[in-house]
């Protein structure tokens, strides 16, 4: 069995979620069936992993990185050599992220997040290490509940974290000194795309003046398009049985214009305009 029919129904059911997780499992697993089936066309796997979620283009990004720089290597220690150096460069800028982000958090302050992003938690983990002492309002994030994710993780590192329905965010949002998010897509046509829910908040947040980090790798630009269109998930997930004569909506993500972003926080540094 391919490696990347495996990753991609994972990716399709959600047991791999978020942006940095998607990406550098696609890495792994087109790495496993090349080395497993030399005598396919990579491409392939790469428009297979692609084709999971089409809001990401780290996964697309750095799947080309791996194929550009693999051209005329042979035998799988340099292969793996090569996935293990993507990695690692990845993460050393995760690293950086959590630090920079980690710098802008202090005593006292009241923190909200939306959704599971690994490099939002990584951020508050690493200020918890620090030994600050703050408090995190979380969503949970319906219809899949990712929220429920990171508010076990921060719980779990001994962070203080309250936890509320979607629709309470304004609680959450009112008083609060930072929102922080992470982000799935950042479009040259001046948006973002980070989990659904993201825009409405951020606009609350701009009502309450509450500075808004999206925490991201520079490499979620996107590259190979001007725009994307967001992706629209089982309406199952919405209402299991719901009669046949309401048509459900499920966007997966919201477009944000990034305008509500005070600052990106990324591997790059903390960044006011991110496209330039
Ligand atoms: C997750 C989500 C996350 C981004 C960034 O949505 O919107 O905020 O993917 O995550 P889903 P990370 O659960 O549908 O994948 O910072 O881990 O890359």
């Amino acid at each position: 069995m391919r490696q990347t029919d495996v990753v991609y129904e994972k990716i399709k059911s959600l047991e791999i979620q978020g942006a940095m997780n998607v990406a550098k499992s696609a890495l792994v697993a087109m790495l496993k069936d090349i080395i497993s089936f030399p005598d396919e066309n990579p491409e392939k796997f790469l428009e297979k992993l692609s084709s999971a979620r089409p809001n990401e283009p780290m996964l697309r990004n750095i799947l080309r990185w791996f194929l550009k720089e693999s051209k005329g290597l042979s035998g799988e220690a340099l292969l793996k050599d090569l996935a293990d150096s993507i990695l690692e460069e990845i993460e050393k800028g995760e690293k950086e992220i959590y630090s920079l982000g980690a710098e802008l958090i202090h005593d006292g302050m009241k923190i909200f997040t939306h959704c599971h992003s690994s490099t939002a938690v990584g951020i508050l983990k690493e200020a918890k290490n620090q030994g600050k002492k703050f408090v995190v309002f979380t969503t949970e994030t319906r219809p899949r509940f990712q929220g429920r994710v990171t508010a076990k993780e921060l719980a779990d590192s001994g962070i203080e974290v309250f936890h509320m329905v979607d629709s309470a965010a304004k609680y959450a949002i009112d008083g609060a000194n930072m929102f922080v998010f992470g982000a799935d897509s950042i479009l040259p046509s001046g948006y973002l795309i980070n989990k659904v829910g993201t825009g409405i908040f951020c606009v609350v947040a701009s009502k309450y003046d509450v500075p808004t980090y999206c925490a991201t790798h520079t490499l979620k630009i996107v590259t190979d398009k001007v725009d994307e269109a967001v992706e629209e998930r089982d309406p199952k997930e919405v209402w299991m049985d719901a009669p046949s004569n309401i048509k459900i909506k499920n966007p997966a993500f919201d477009k944000v214009h990034l305008k509500y972003v005070t600052a990106f926080i990324t591997e790059k540094g903390l960044l006011k305009d991110i496209l330039s």
